[in-house]
């Protein structure tokens, strides 16, 4: 399966009241002006790697909304929407319906439990699963049968106790490549792909977005950019000081996939 090319992406603008989003720590709130920012220069930067990009509005009502990985997941074959285990964002799904609905012809939907698209790293031979405080095992199981149905493996993973999505802590660099935290490299998980992993004190540097020849990753982790200095990508690196006072990284901002070409 193509895992990183891509010419489509779906974003959301932030609404002012990004500031109130989720956190798991007690970290000081982002501003507003400064997540605007960093996601305008997130978009600029997903135009350079060549996607064309369909923006959504910003819903006020929903803080986290800018973060449309974890309301669906899509693929050239179809669109899935999530049942995001964040009670906060479970009205997000439902308002990226008909964006998807105009896009997909299949567009299924989750029946039970909760699963997060930031949990669901696609590798090129399957599709992951992590289990988390947001995904929860029958959500997972549900998943993986509608994953089927759109051609994939789905397979469960164990994420490291504290990991808000499995994507938080590993990223897909090249059809061989995985960068990981050290903790969740330790798993197994990553078995038969090389792995990077990410130096002493840049566990936050494992969520990069690998989108065609370009790779988007965090300037926050020095080391972890030279480590990808040497993967024949061209780096693009992005200030997330404040998304991540939110617990947001590159991934968590789009929803990418490759259309076939005149749609
Ligand atoms: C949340 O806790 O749901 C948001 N503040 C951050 C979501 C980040 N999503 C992601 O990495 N896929």
């Amino acid at each position: 399966m193509a895992v990183f090319e891509f010419n489509r992406a779906i974003v959301r603008l932030p609404a002012e009241s990004v500031v109130n989003g989720l956190r798991a720590g007690d970290q000081e709130s982002p501003s507003f002006e400064g997540v605007r920012r960093e996601h305008a220069a997130y978009l600029a930067a997903l135009r350079t790697a060549g996607l064309d990009l369909t923006i959504l509005p910003p819903l006020p009502d929903h803080p986290d909304s800018i973060f449309v990985e974890d309301p669906a997941l899509v693929f050239p074959e179809g669109a899935i929407l999530l049942k995001p285990g964040a009670p906060t964002r479970e009205g997000e799904a439902a308002h990226l319906a008909p964006a998807l609905r105009d896009r997909f012809e299949t567009v299924l939907e989750l029946p039970e439990g909760f699963a997060d698209g930031g949990d669901v790293l696609a590798l090129p031979d399957k599709v992951l699963i992590g289990l988390s405080a947001r995904t929860d095992a029958t959500g997972a199981a549900a998943l993986i049968r509608l994953l089927a149905r759109l051609g994939y493996k789905g397979e469960i993973a164990h994420t490291p106790p504290g990991t808000l999505h499995l994507k938080t802590a590993s990223s897909l660099v090249d059809a061989e490549t995985v960068l990981a935290t050290p903790a969740l490299a330790a798993t197994g998980l990553f078995a038969g792909y090389r792995l990077l992993l990410t130096p002493d004190g840049e566990a936050g540097g494992a969520n990069l977005l690998r989108a065609n020849g370009h790779i988007l990753a965090s300037s926050s982790y020095p080391r972890t950019l030279d480590l990808l200095a040497g993967t024949g990508t061209t780096l693009l690196p992005l200030e997330t000081d404040q998304i991540s006072r939110i617990d947001a990284g590159l991934t968590c901002m789009s929803l990418r996939w490759h259309a076939p070409i005149g749609r």
